[in-house]
């Protein structure tokens, strides 16, 4: 069906008119807060009764109007806005005379709230339950002014006013509850709710009996429930509420729960026994949420996570890594993993893996994951990749952890979109340089080197042999892959696992086995713009990157 002919959705005004005047015995459950509201609909009722004893007792006040009225229309509106389905508001006696009525009907209908339930107390009322055959009745003729005063306010048709008759509960008897019940009909309630605080449902079946059906009838069966439900069908009651059982299911949970936590100092005990924060998080809707941010929150939070890996001591710096691993040494005031944890994050990668191994315990980076490689004396970059397998997955980067990188290498690697892409400068450092290393073979030697692409052909970690073409760029120790990309950094990690010299295996190597394999792999050249740190000279170098740095990124 297309979209043009389909029928909208029922309004909720409209709904809880076709479950009083349904055929069949309907039946809601009080709820009294948004979170609450939630579970009824979830538990596949289809509607709500806004129980004044339970809103005023999630307040923690009594049921005698000491919430102000817009008070509980706040909260009704946090429980519709949690849900579909109907709700009905037990609105006391409307708050006050006709015209605090009209205002009632006025902002309910605001609000989504699809009926309101008056009784013909006086305000402020108390719980019929309290004292009930004490409590006066307000006179029937002010009582149906009142009525006629909801219902011409009211601007949806289907809105409902449900009349709710305490004459049973003040002692009045069955032939009062009757002539009020008649009356209020007549002035226009869409239902009679006849209330009874007796343990047997007697004078509620001898009020339905003589009311024959004049109106859709409701009961609220709190003091008589052993009464069998097929008895409440049988005397054709409209709807049943279920008043009150899930501010006192929720009163229970929290005094064992509090009794527990008090009495064992520990959470042990309860853990298991109380629902997993995950499940509050659903309840509240988080992943529709997490959705939406999806949509509109284009590069917030990136679906890209990173591997950062920090396990190295970092030899050729002496001294200076003696009791700190060499992604914690200090650049312009700022251990070199914290820069990186900050460029990440300024371009929205937030979910962070770091490997440390050598002095884990000194690695003190926030806002990031640790795995650590007890093995770090032995095992090389590919042991300390391994360690973080479960971060390989979907779309990660993978960088070295001494790296110092302008902000835009990291943005234009973002918005790559091969399986697998390097990093590579095509300034190359002199021959007989340390640095000669990590040397990359691309289909092309670009003309205009920056910002450009190639295919990658070859990589070596040292220049072992001597190829006819010289190396076009040096690799910078980070890389992106995304999913083919993934599994053929997996599958080749797995592959070179099983070589006996696994523990000496650095990153290019594996890069060299996905080439072996026919992986096509992209290059994202760079010409400068990018440090690492490998000896004690580059600290100094490093800490005057740092400072041309624009000022937020230093
Ligand atoms: C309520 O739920 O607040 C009601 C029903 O009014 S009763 O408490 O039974 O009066
Ligand atoms: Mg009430």
């Amino acid at each position: 069906m297309s979209a043009r002919t389909e029928n909208p959705p029922l309004r909720k005004t409209t709904r809880l008119r076709r479950l009083l005047d349904s055929p069949r015995t309907e039946f809601i459950l009080e709820a009294h807060n948004g979170l609450s509201a939630r579970i009824v609909e979830e538990a596949g009722f289809p509607g709500i009764w806004a129980s004044g004893l339970a809103l005023s007792a999630q307040f923690g006040v009594r049921d005698n109007n000491e919430a102000s009225w817009t008070q509980v229309v706040d909260m009704l509106e946090f429980m519709s806005d949690a849900t579909s389905i109907p709700i009905l508001l037990d609105g006391d006696t409307g708050y006050g005379n006709f015209n605090n009525l009209r205002r009632l009907v006025q902002k309910l209908e605001q609000r989504g709230i699809a009926g309101v339930c008056i009784e013909d107390k006086l305000f402020p009322k108390t719980n019929s339950f309290i004292d009930g055959e004490r409590q006066p009745l307000a006179e029937v003729e002010e009582f149906c002014g009142k009525i006629r005063a909801g219902k011409d306010a009211q601007t949806d048709p289907d809105f409902c006013i449900v009349a709710r008759v305490e004459a049973l509960i003040a002692g009045w008897g069955l032939d009062e509850a009757l002539r009020r019940a008649e009356a209020y009909r007549r002035a226009g309630a869409d239902a009679i709710l006849i209330h009874s605080k007796q343990s047997r449902p007697d004078e509620v079946l001898a009020f339905a009996e003589r009311w024959a059906g004049r109106a859709p009838l409701v009961i609220v069966p709190t003091k008589y429930y052993s009464t069998p439900t097929e008895v409440f069908r049988r005397a054709g009651v409209s709807l049943v509420i279920w008043a009150n059982h899930l501010i006192r299911a929720a009163a229970r949970a929290m005094q064992e729960a509090a009794r527990t936590i008090r009495e064992t100092e520990s959470l042990l005990e309860v853990e298991d026994r109380i629902v997993p924060v995950k499940e509050i998080f659903r309840l509240q809707g988080a992943e529709e949420l997490a959705e939406a941010e999806r949509r509109y929150l284009a590069g917030r939070g990136r679906d890209t996570r990173a591997v950062i890996l920090g396990a190295s001591r970092g030899e050729a710096l002496d001294g200076l890594t003696e009791s700190l691993p060499k992604v914690m040494l200090p650049v312009a005031g700022k251990p070199l993993l914290q820069r990186l944890v900050e460029t990440f994050k300024r371009q929205q990668v937030n979910d962070l893996t770091v490997v440390t191994g050598y002095r884990a315990d000194r690695v003190q980076v926030g806002g990031v994951r640790r795995v650590e490689n007890p093995d770090y004396d032995e095992h090389g970059e590919l042991a300390s990749l391994a360690c973080a397998a479960d971060a390989l997955r979907d779309d990660v980067i993978v960088t070295y952890g001494d790296l110092l990188i302008r902000g835009y290498i990291l943005d234009d690697l973002l918005d790559a979109d091969a399986p697998l892409t390097l990093v590579a400068d095509t300034r190359l450092p002199p021959r007989d340089d340390p640095q000669w290393r990590d040397l990359l073979w691309c289909t092309a030697r670009p003309e205009t080197p920056w910002p450009g692409r190639a295919r990658a052909v070859a990589i070596q970690s040292r220049l072992h042999e001597s190829p006819s073409e010289p190396p076009a760029a040096r690799w910078i120790g980070m890389l992106r892959a995304r999913g083919a990309g993934v599994t053929w950094l997996v599958e080749s990690l797995g592959r070179l696992r099983r070589r006996t010299d696994f523990a000496r295996l650095g990153l290019p190597d594996l890069l060299a086995c996905v080439l072996a394999e026919g992986h096509p792999v992209e290059v994202q050249l760079i010409h400068g713009h990018w440090m690492d740190v490998n000896r004690a000279e580059d600290l100094l170098r490093a800490a005057d990157f740092a400072r041309d740095l624009p000022a937020e990124w230093r």
